[in-house]
This record gives C-alpha cells, structure tokens and sequence, in this order.
C-alpha cells in the first residue's frame, strides 16, 4: 500500500506556487471585492516559535477562504527588525545588530515558505531597510511640522545596567523587567509623539469596531477618561497658582491639606532640605502600581507651605507623598480625608484633620465615606444633595474664575526617544549656532544608520561616540551642527508597516493615498492579545494623525481583530528556563507542515489557550494520511466524474453537511470544529466506500465526497487539499470558488437517534446529524415516552453516542 508522503507533496505544490507566484495580487483595478488579511508581523529573534505557527495557520485559513469567496486578498509579510534582543546579542558578541537580524529574517522567511503560507511576497520588507525606514522618518517630520511630535525635559526610569530609559511597564518591584537591577531616576530631554490630542477619538471610535470585547475594554482604560473640575489653589508666599484635577469638586470644603506629587518640579522650590530631596530620590524607585496601591502605608514630607482653599479661603498644608503621581492630572491634588480612602490614611499617619462635608451615616474619624448623601460643613451648599451641590460648586468657582469644568485622560504623550543604536534614527540635527533644532531636510532622507564597533550604551545612546556621524552641517545656515542621537521606539515602525504593505515600493512617498485607498482598513488583523493596548493604539493614533494630514482616508486601521490564545504544555506557558518549548521546524520536519498547521488550529478555540500534545499531532497525521489514501484508492478504482449522478446516498448527504458545517465554522473562526468535521466526513467516506464503489452513480459520489473533503481541508492543509482535490477533480483547488451546501440535501439529514432509560430501549426521535452532544441531549430529553418512564426520578448521568444514542441513567 502506498504511503502518504508529505514532504514530496507539499514540495511539489510549494515550488508550483511559488514558480507561478500564486499569492500576490496587483494594485491594478480589478472587479473582484477586496479582503485585506494580516498578521502581526514578526519579530524576528532566533527562529518562529510555537505561537507563530498558530497566528499564521489562523491568517493563511482566513485568506484562503475569503479568495475561494471571490475576494482579491492581500496577505503580505514583513519583519519588525528594529529591537533590544538583536542588540544586546551584538553587545555580547559583537556581531552587528544587521547580521544577527538578517539571518533570522531568513530563517523565518524559509519556515514560512515551507509551512506553505500563501503570502504575496513581492511585498515583503523588514522596517530595519533604509527604504522603509526612510518613510518612517519622513512620517517623524509631517509630525514635528504639526507638534504632534516635540521635545521635552521628561523623568525617565533609567536601568543602570542596560543603560536606557525604560517604559513604565519595564519597571516591577522598582526594577528592570529585563535584568533585576534597582531603577534609578534622570531628568532627560526627549522627544514624545502628542497622542493625547487624539485622546477623546481614541476612544470615541472605539465602539464602532468589530474587536473582542475585552481588548476594547483594555483600550478604554488604558485611556482612562475622567470627568470632573480643574480647582485652583493659591500658595500666596511665593504667588504661584496650583490647579489639580477633582472628579469630587463637591467635596471642596473638606480638602484639609494639599499634596505634590515627588517629581512635581516646583517641589524643590517649595522646599529643598535634605529631608525633601531624600524623600524625593526614593520615591523615584516605586513602580506606579505600588505607588497608587490604596493598601501601601502612606508616607511622606510635609513642605512648610501652605495653599488656600479657594472656596473658603482656609489655608491648608502642603505636603510631598509619593501616592501622589506626576503622570496624572495636574501632579497635585487637594486631599478630603473625609471622603478618600488615601487621603485618610495619610491623614490618620500624619494627625491632619477630617472634615466631614457630606453625610453617611458613618463616622469619617474612623473610615472614608465615599458615598452620596446631603451636604454638611460647607456654607451656602449645605443640605443640598452633594450631586447637586458638584453642579453648584463648578458653576460657582467658574463664575469667579477659581477654576472650570474638565475632562482628564489617564493617557500620557508617547515616549518615543530610545538611546539605544539598533532603531531608526531621529531626523533632526541641533545647531550649534543659531537655529536649534532643524529637521533634516526630506531629500536628505534617510538619515542612515551607521555602522559602529562599540554597541554598549555609555549613559547616552551608542550612536553618539560615532563622532563622524554626530558631527554635520545645519541645514538652514550651514554652520556645525549635531545630529540627534536617540532613536526611535520600535513601536513606531510597527504603526504604520500595514500601509507600506499596500505600495511598498513607492520611492516618492510611503506610499499613494489611492492605492491605500483600495485596500484599507485591514479587514482582519489577527494577533497575540499581548498587544491589545499599546501596539493596537499606536496604529490608530498614526491612522487618525495621517487621515488629519490627509495622507490617508481611513481613521481605522483594523476593521476587525482576532486575538489567538497561547500553545502551552501541560497547563504551562513554553519557555527556555522550563525546558518545555516545542519547535515548529521538529514537528514539520517529522510530520510534514499541513499536519502541524492542522493541529495547531485543531487543539481547540483558537482565540483560548490550548495544550500540546504529542499523541494530539500524531494522531492528527494519522487522519491527513487516511484521507490521502482513500484518495488514491478512488482515484484507481473509479473513473473520473463530472459531478455526482444518482439518488443521493447518505455520504452525499454527508458531505453537503460539512459543506455548510465548514463554511458557518470559517466564518466565526471556529477552525477546530470545522476541522472535526471534515475528519467526520473522511470516517463517513471509509464506512461507505466498499458499498458506493463498484456502481456508476456511487462511484461518481464518493469521488464528490473526497474532492470536498480535500476543497474543505484546503484552508487548514493547503498541500493535501490541493493533492486531493487534484488526485479527483484534475482541477486546482484554489481556482475553484468555495463549495456551496445544497440546502435540499441539508434538510432532510436527519437520523434516527435512539433514546435509552438505564441500558434499555424507551424511544426513537428524529435528530440532526450534524447535532452536537448537546443537543443530542437535550432532543432525548424532550422524549414525552421518556417523561412517562421517568417518573419524576432525577437523571443523574446521560451518555451520549453521537450518530446513535442517548442514555440516561437514573437511581
Ligand atoms: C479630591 C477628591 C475627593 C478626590 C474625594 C476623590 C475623592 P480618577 O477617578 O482616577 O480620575 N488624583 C488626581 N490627580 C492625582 C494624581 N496625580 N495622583 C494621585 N491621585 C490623583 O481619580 C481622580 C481623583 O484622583 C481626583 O479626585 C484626585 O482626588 C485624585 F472624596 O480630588 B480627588
Ligand atoms: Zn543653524
């Protein structure tokens, strides 16, 4: 008997498609719709990993199914080459960054062909190529002339040991993420993109799209919308005005101290003893969680200052308390102790006193009350209900111009200045003599990234102790200049690759506003869920910024996004130091790629983690090999056929069901019970084939049943399913449109399900085939000759034979 043989079948398909170069589709008008279908691209590092394979094996099922549709689909790749991990092993080795990151790109780029990826690669690029990088700069200019991008003197979070600033969300436990070293604080200057002036449509425009749920929701807070007042508070001894932000303006009259946030700036002025400064240094090194964290002891410095109290003119203490954060609001706030949980604990650690202004029922000397209720201690507001009394008070303080109404984002400017080497550099050249800051003329674009022996940062970036490089002419008067050294977070050239993919060659722009036009937004973006807030943010804010610059007619990027869940091992994430990891290239290389990929989407929802299993693939294999042996074996014993002839058998029926299974599957991306369905069918072909075989009509069916189970196993099994399809039709499968159920035989696909009291037989009903346990169940249930025997005795098990019967067991 022969055997199935992936590696020569998935060869022969893999270099047919690549020879006539199958996948890639023009910007040249054309009648067919458009589906824009895209992965996040990869990060290339080492070689793809196990969750490659499942966010590949979902896009490449996605696109094929949309082309069978009818849709003109465009599936590109590239390669988000910038990053840490590639320099860190250049500091290590020496080996340029460039090198490191070309080899994986081949790697990966090898994986993906073998794996059969149906993407267009005459688009392919890596964002680390001075041709797209280019695009990227001259994108951080359109920026700068429109200050959504500027610069700053901003505390950062420095790692001593890495040498660089890092992100709030690189900090745990007041330590570098990456190398456990205590975060250390420095004021830098840095550049940051403006995307809090897209704040309210970032989150506006949410509710429109069609995300997962919880992926919207992360957005919303990640934003973090607040209403509420803008108060100012007075401190008359050195004339300055404080205003912070209050979602609690009703409680004005109970604010009984005033606390600065320790980066506040004009902490030092209010105060710089060595107590101040000690305080302030230490305060630097927690993490923003612990910081807000309602159950930390509170500590902190009383300034010697005070405030007055706009509403009544009492002068309040102020005070330094790192509870206090410099990214929120205005950095200061009025503390009401009375009706704040932190604010009462920090006056209870400081004996400041507690001023009820709204009544509870409870006494405030001993716990915040944060409640509603009427208004007391707060002269012409009291006994109104303090929701009323928030109007009265915004109206009042308004009136006399001690503040307003406002609306405060959690939303910070974006950092975008990294001092590391291996980014894309920032276009601007600071003028030694006159001029400041100079963008870098366009046609001076791209500023190349040069090559560098030495990759350690020294305190600043790498690039600048390349001193040929850093030293240049100004733009504008021709005198010496330096150039930026900074460069730009990666996250930058990751929010914008999906509209280079649709022009990626343009050398005039980064691309034309009607090709983008055509294909924008992506129809489906699929992706790790680890991306859901920053990544997926960014990309929107460039949409929305572009489509203002009018470069670009789309606000939205991502029409709809899938988020895969992780492949773990028993229960556990894959990881190096547990020594769990399964590689990709080990399975294919065993099993052939159209088993791995159909197993990675079989193992269960692909939106859930799931586990892998040795026996789970292998057995998997085993499926794929019966099918391409039943196909052999027709494809011998029968003559070809047009379509099928004759009554329709069961196994005709069988096959219009997953016909109709597969495609209501696809849609709502339920791959690994549309797979479980063409393995029904291919069990349905085995149990029917001697009988169908040796008759015209039968013969002529049974080829129609696995020439479908071959066009349905196509999306998941590329190869297989073109050999199959091929092996019965002649045809190729990709050319053909995408199988239609007929719903005449969809609808008398019923059988005869047998319904069982403790083993013995009680009823008969009619059942859908396709029907799941469930519902196999529940149909039994509704059995009237079942209730009559039942009796009122409690069901304690039902077990369920999908195809045949339904028993239950009872006591
Ligand atoms: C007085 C007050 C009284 C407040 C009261 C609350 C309750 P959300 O809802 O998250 O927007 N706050 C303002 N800026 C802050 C900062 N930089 N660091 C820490 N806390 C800050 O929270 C807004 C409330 O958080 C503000 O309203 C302020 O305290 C505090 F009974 O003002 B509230
Ligand atoms: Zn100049």
């Amino acid at each position: 008997e022969a055997r199935y043989d992936p590696h020569a079948i998935e060869a022969k398909w893999r270099e047919l498609w690549a020879r006539e170069r199958t996948w890639e589709v023009s910007n040249e008008p054309e009648a067919r719709p458009k589906q824009y279908v895209l992965e996040m691209l990869p990060y290339p590092s080492g070689e793809p990993h196990i969750g490659h394979l499942k966010c590949y094996s979902v896009g490449d099922a996605v696109a094929h199914f949309r082309r069978r549709q009818g849709y003109r689909v465009l599936h590109p790749m590239g390669y988000d080459a910038f990053g840490l991990p590639a320099e860190n092993h250049a500091i290590r080795t020496g080996q340029h960054p460039r090198v490191s990151t070309e080899k994986s790109i081949a790697e990966f780029r090898r994986q993906f062909h073998r794996w059969g990826v149906s993407i267009d690669w005459s688009r392919e690029f890596g964002t680390h190529e001075p041709s797209y990088y280019r695009w990227t700069q001259w994108l951080f200019l359109r920026f700068l002339e429109r200050d959504l991008a500027y610069r700053r003197q901003a505390a950062v979070k420095w790692c001593p040991r890495d040498q660089t600033v890092l992100a709030n969300e690189q900090v745990v436990d007041g330590r570098c993420e990456r190398c456990g070293t205590p975060v250390e604080a420095r004021q830098l200057e840095q550049w940051f993109f403006r995307i809090t002036a897209y704040a309210e449509q970032l989150l506006r425009d949410l509710d429109d799209l069609d995300w997962p749920e919880h992926v919207k929701t992360m957005q919303r807070n990640w934003i973090g919308r607040s209403e509420g007042a803008e108060v100012v508070f007075r401190c008359d001894e050195l004339g300055i005005d404080y205003p912070v932000f209050t979602t609690r303006p009703d409680t004005l009259f109970g604010a009984t101290f005033f606390v600065l946030a320790p980066e506040h700036p004009d902490v030092l002025k209010l105060n710089d003893s060595p107590e101040v400064r000690e305080y302030v240094n230490r305060a630097m090194q927690a993490s923003h969680e612990e910081r807000g964290a309602a159950d930390r002891r509170k500590t902190g410095v009383a300034l010697g200052r005070y405030v007055r109290n706009p509403v009544n003119g009492e002068l309040i203490p102020m005070f330094v308390s790192d509870y206090v954060l410099m990214e929120y609001g205005t950095g200061a706030i009025m503390a009401v102790p009375a009706h704040d949980e932190r604010d009462h604990e920090f006056a209870r650690e400081f004996g400041l006193p507690i001023r009820e202004v709204i009544k509870g029922g409870e006494d405030v000397q001993r716990e915040a009350y944060t409640g509603d209720g009427p208004m007391v201690n707060s002269g012409p507001f009291d006994g109104l209900h303090n929701r009323e009394a928030y109007e009265r008070i915004v109206e009042w303080l308004e009136r006399e111009g001690k503040g307003r109404r406002a609306v405060n984002y959690r939303l910070r400017d974006w950092l975008i200045s990294r001092q590391r080497y291996w980014g894309c550099p920032i276009p601007v050249v600071y003028c030694e003599r006159e001029c400041g800051i100079v963008p870098v003329p366009d046609e001076q674009l791209p500023v190349e990234l040069p090559d560098i022996s030495d990759y350690a940062p020294k305190g600043r970036s790498p690039l600048a102790a390349a001193e040929d490089w850093v030293r240049t002419s100004c733009p504008r008067c021709g005198g010496e200049a330096r150039r930026e050294t900074d460069t730009m977070d990666t996250f930058v050239d990751s929010s914008w690759y999906f509209l280079r993919y649709c022009d990626p060659r343009n050398d005039r722009a980064p691309f034309d506003r009607a090709v983008v036009r055509h294909w924008m937004p992506v129809d489906q973006y699929i992706g790790g869920v680890e991306h859901a807030i920053l990544h997926l943010l960014y990309a929107r804010f460039f949409c929305k910024a572009l489509a203002d610059m009018e470069l670009l007619d789309v606000r939205e990027p991502f029409a709809r996004l899938f988020t895969q869940g992780m492949v773990t091992r028993e229960g556990a994430k894959m990881s190096k130091s547990k020594g769990n990891v399964v590689s990709p290239r080990d399975y294919v290389e065993r099993y052939g790629a159209d088993t791995a990929r159909t197993y990675v989407l079989y193992i269960g929802p692909p939106e859930q983690d799931a586990d892998w299993s040795d026996e789970g693939i292998a057995g998997i294999h085993r499926q794929l090999a019966r099918l391409w042996r039943v196909a052999r074996e027709v494809a011998e014993r029968t003559p070809p056929s047009a379509a099928p002839s004759g009554e329709p058998t069961p196994l005709l029926r069988k096959a219009h069901w997953a016909i109709d299974k597969v495609t209501r599957d696809c849609e709502r991306f339920a791959f690994n019970t549309a797979i479980a369905a063409v393995i029904e069918l291919d069990n349905e072909i085995y149990r029917f084939k001697d009988e169908l075989i040796d008759t015209p009509e039968g013969a002529s069916q049974l080829r129609f049943a696995v020439a479908t189970a071959g066009s349905l196993i196509f999306p998941f099994a590329p190869h297989l399913g073109a050999e199959v399809y091929e092996l019965m039709t002649g045809r190729r499968v990709w050319e053909e449109p995408w199988p239609q159920a007929d719903p005449e035989l969809l609808r008398s696909d019923l059988f005869e399900l047998v319904v069982q009291l403790n083993g013995r037989l009680v009823d008969r009903v009619e059942a859908p085939a396709d029907a799941s346990r469930e519902e196999l169940e529940r149909i039994a249930r509704e059995s009237p000759k079942l209730r009559a025997r039942l009796d009122g005795r409690e069901i304690v098990k039902a077990i369920v034979v999908p195809g045949r019967l339904v028993n239950f067991v009872v006591r």
